[in-house]
Parts: structure tokens; C-alpha cells; sequence
């Protein structure tokens, strides 16, 4: 009996260490991916817990109405541009060197897939806010879109005056952001130190045709596969 027990009790300790390691490295992926500027201060928004309920894509509550300047110095607003059209919306600025990179990365290969699936861009509208907007001009946005083989149809990044992109990412898509201003950027010379005044969630927000939020996708569990679903699914809705 002594024989069979032992080996119990000695797989049970090493099923709970390796349970506590996981749940360890699950805790310090949480923190590196929490988001540029290492941090996630306020609350996200009511977000869906798991699959059940985003399967469900219940109305979170209307986007913001906004114009704002795209990268090829357009004026894009959610009135005439983007009305009636399905919105990905996410929130990057061009010199993070944290999550960024990887959504937008993201994002470039939802392009390609929407362009493979034949959804065009009367249909559907990727869009980059800047959370860095007084850096990032339409210029400086056009080469960073570039570099990311954006196609303009379909990608718009927006810039626009600070107190107007906070509005649109903090008050209307209720995702936590610092923005900073000049002011800012005057003391910290637009170096390095800027960077760590900038802080943005790294949720992606579905937007559905009668301007609704639908969805927040937490950088975590991207999947493009389910964002490509559900985008079919609020485009065959009225
Ligand atoms: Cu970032």
C-alpha cells in the first residue's frame, strides 16, 4: 500500500507546482503585456469575461462621433467616412516600442485577411487612433502606415488635437489613455522620456454599423479568426 501511496501524494505536490508556475507565469505575462507604459491604471471597460458572452456581442453603448485627420491628411469623420460601416478601432502611437508594434502587426494581417475574405472597404474600416497625437502628424503617420504595407482604403490613423483624441479614446470608447500635450513634450524635449508619459490600453474595439461597441478584444487572446467571425457576423445585421 505504502508503494502505490507515496507515488500519490509525490504526483500530487508536483501537479501543484506546476500548477503554481503556471499560474506565476501567467501573472508576469500579465504585467509585460499590460499594455505601453506598463500599466493598466483605470478599470477597462465592462468586457466580456470570456467566450460565452463575446460570442454574444451585446451593446456596450455608442461610439463617439468624431472627425479626425488620417494619413494622408484627410479629414475622417464617423458621420460621412465611417457611417454605416463596420469599425476595428485600436490605440497606438508610432514611437512604442511595447505593444504597439504587435497590434498594429496585428492589425496588417486583418487587412490582408478582409482583403482574401473579398469585404471591401465600404464594408469595413480599420482605424489606428494616436495617443500620441501632437508627435505623430499625418506625416509621421503615413510612414509609420506605410511600413505596414496599410493599405488607405482600408486603415485610417488618426491624429488631431490632444483635448479632441482624449475625448474620442477615454470619454467615448472608455479606454484608458494618457495623452500627453505639448507642454509635456517641451520639458522632456520629445526624447526618450516622453515615451514613459504615454500609456494606452491595448484593447481593439468593434464598432458595428449603427455605431454601437460591440466588442473589446484584450491584446491577450487576439484572434483573428474570431475578430474576422464576429465582424461577418455584425455585417450581415441590419
Ligand atoms: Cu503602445
Amino acid at each position: 500500500m505504502g508503494a502505490t501511496t507515496a507515488p500519490l501524494a509525490h504526483r500530487r505536490t508536483r501537479r501543484f507546482r506546476r500548477g503554481t508556475w503556471l499560474l506565476l507565469a501567467l501573472l508576469a505575462m500579465a504585467l509585460v503585456l499590460a499594455g505601453c507604459g506598463g500599466r493598466r491604471e483605470t478599470p477597462e471597460p465592462t468586457q466580456p469575461a470570456e467566450s460565452a458572452q463575446s460570442e454574444d456581442l451585446p451593446r456596450y453603448r455608442p461610439a463617439p462621433v468624431f472627425t479626425l485627420t488620417d494619413q494622408m491628411g484627410r479629414r475622417i469623420s464617423t458621420e460621412s467616412d465611417l457611417k454605416g460601416k463596420v469599425l476595428l478601432v485600436n490605440f497606438i502611437f508610432t514611437h512604442c516600442t511595447d505593444t504597439c508594434p504587435l497590434q498594429t502587426a496585428q492589425m496588417a494581417h486583418l487587412q490582408r485577411q478582409l482583403v482574401e475574405a473579398g469585404i471591401t472597404p465600404d464594408q469595413v474600416r480599420l482605424v489606428s487612433i494616436s495617443v500620441d497625437p501632437v508627435r505623430d502628424t499625418p506625416e509621421v503617420l503615413r510612414r509609420y502606415a506605410e511600413s505596414y504595407h496599410a493599405d488607405p482604403a482600408y486603415w485610417h490613423f488618426l491624429t488631431g488635437p490632444v483635448e479632441e483624441v482624449r475625448q474620442v479614446v477615454v470619454e467615448g470608447f472608455k479606454v484608458p489613455a494618457q495623452i500627453p500635450d505639448h507642454h509635456q513634450h517641451g520639458d522632456h524635449g520629445g526624447g526618450d522620456h516622453g515615451e514613459s508619459l504615454i500609456a494606452h490600453s491595448d484593447l481593439t474595439v468593434l464598432v458595428d454599423r449603427q455605431g454601437q461597441v460591440r466588442a473589446y478584444y484584450p491584446i491577450e487572446v487576439w484572434d483573428w479568426e474570431k475578430v474576422l467571425a464576429d465582424v461577418r457576423r455584425v455585417l450581415a445585421e441590419p
